[in-house]
């Protein structure tokens, strides 16, 4: 048997953490076409014959402007030294940004005491495997990486191989959790997280990077059938009328479809109900971020 730690590193949007729901065939990390998505570091297992992976999702690299984004950035940056395995997720691109050079120079520190898997993602975006070998270059030559492999999260190619390749590079080591357990993220985190993601998609730009979710109450009223209460946090009062919409109408659309994903979860049916509050500029203050769920001692 095989067991470790496999790190999902990268820049935002480059699909880690869709990467991740695809490898465990289950989704528990939130997704959507806006960078800086996830926030925490979100822990999943995969068991089979071979042994056991816990990935790590981790926030995107980014050049951090404010306190929530320098606190995404400890997160991942963290990772880098609890893991077996680092994949580094990339997608294809012309040139190295100033996120993948500092990558680079976080990996190349680490690399020779644990190995790099770089892994080019979105790969139903290329054409031919001229235009593969041309996008994975521009990583290799700047990074040995143990092992490469070109998949597509989407449509879930190449993701039995890079499994192989995990497991051959993990250390020999038992299982330790339970061949049925999926995650250990609690239920009302991953409630939170289902309600940002609608918050993420159906809002325009400025606004979801400013929300967070606090799940004040999670009750089963009876089995089977749920009721839940949740904060959407913003930092403006103009951003709150636009949660809200028309007549209600965005903050109606928000919570069906989360409840529709929570009920999912769940199993069981749910009674989901929103309020919207303004907490002025609190992604630069710590006590706000530490209190909705972003605990900057980790
Ligand atoms: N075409 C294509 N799109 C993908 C693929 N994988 C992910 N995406 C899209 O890329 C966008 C970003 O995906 P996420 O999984 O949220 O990316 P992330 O790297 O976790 O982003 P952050 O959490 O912000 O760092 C979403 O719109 C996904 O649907 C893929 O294989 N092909
Ligand atoms: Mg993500």
């Amino acid at each position: 048997m095989r067991s470790g730690y496999v790190a999902l590193v990268g820049r935002p949007n480059v699909g880690k953490s869709t990467l991740m729901n695809s490898l465990i065939g289950q989704k528990i990390a939130i997704t959507s076409g806006k960078p800086q998505t996830t926030r925490n570091r979100i822990e999943t297992v995969y068991t089979d014959e071979r042994g056991q992976i816990i990935f790590v999702d981790t926030p995107g690299i980014h050049k951090a402007k404010n306190r929530l984004g320098q606190y995404m950035d400890d997160v991942a940056e963290k990772s880098f030294g609890d893991c077996d395995v680092i994949m580094w997720i990339v997608e294809p691109s012309k040139e190295l940004g100033s996120n993948e050079e500092h990558i680079l120079e976080l990996l190349s520190a680490r690399s020779r005491s644990c190995p790099v898997v770089l892994v080019l993602n979105k790969s139903d975006k290329l054409g031919s495997s001229e235009d593969q070998r041309r996008a994975l270059e521009l990583y290799t030559e700047r990074l040995g990486p143990e092992v490469t492999q070109v998949v597509s999260a989407k449509e879930g190619t190449g993701l039995e191989e890079l499994l192989s390749s995990l497991f051959s590079l993990l250390p020999e080591g038992p299982i330790y959790y339970d061949e049925d357990v999926v995650t250990m993220m609690p239920m009302r985190s991953i409630a939170e997280e289902l309600i940002r993601e609608q918050a993420l998609r159906l809002l325009s730009d400025e606004i979801p990077h400013g929300i967070a979710v606090v799940v004040e109450s999670f009750k089963e009223k009876r089995p089977g059938f749920f009721v839940i209460e949740a904060d959407i946090i913003c930092e403006r009062e103009s951003h709150k009328g636009m949660i809200i919409g028309k007549g209600g109408s965005m903050l109606k659309r928000i919570g069906t479809g989360a409840r529709l994903e929570i009920e999912t979860q769940l199993d069981a049916r749910v009674d989901l109900r929103l309020f919207v509050k303004v907490r002025k500029g609190w992604r630069d203050n710590e006590g706000f971020i530490r209190s909705f769920g972003y605990n900057l001692k980790r």
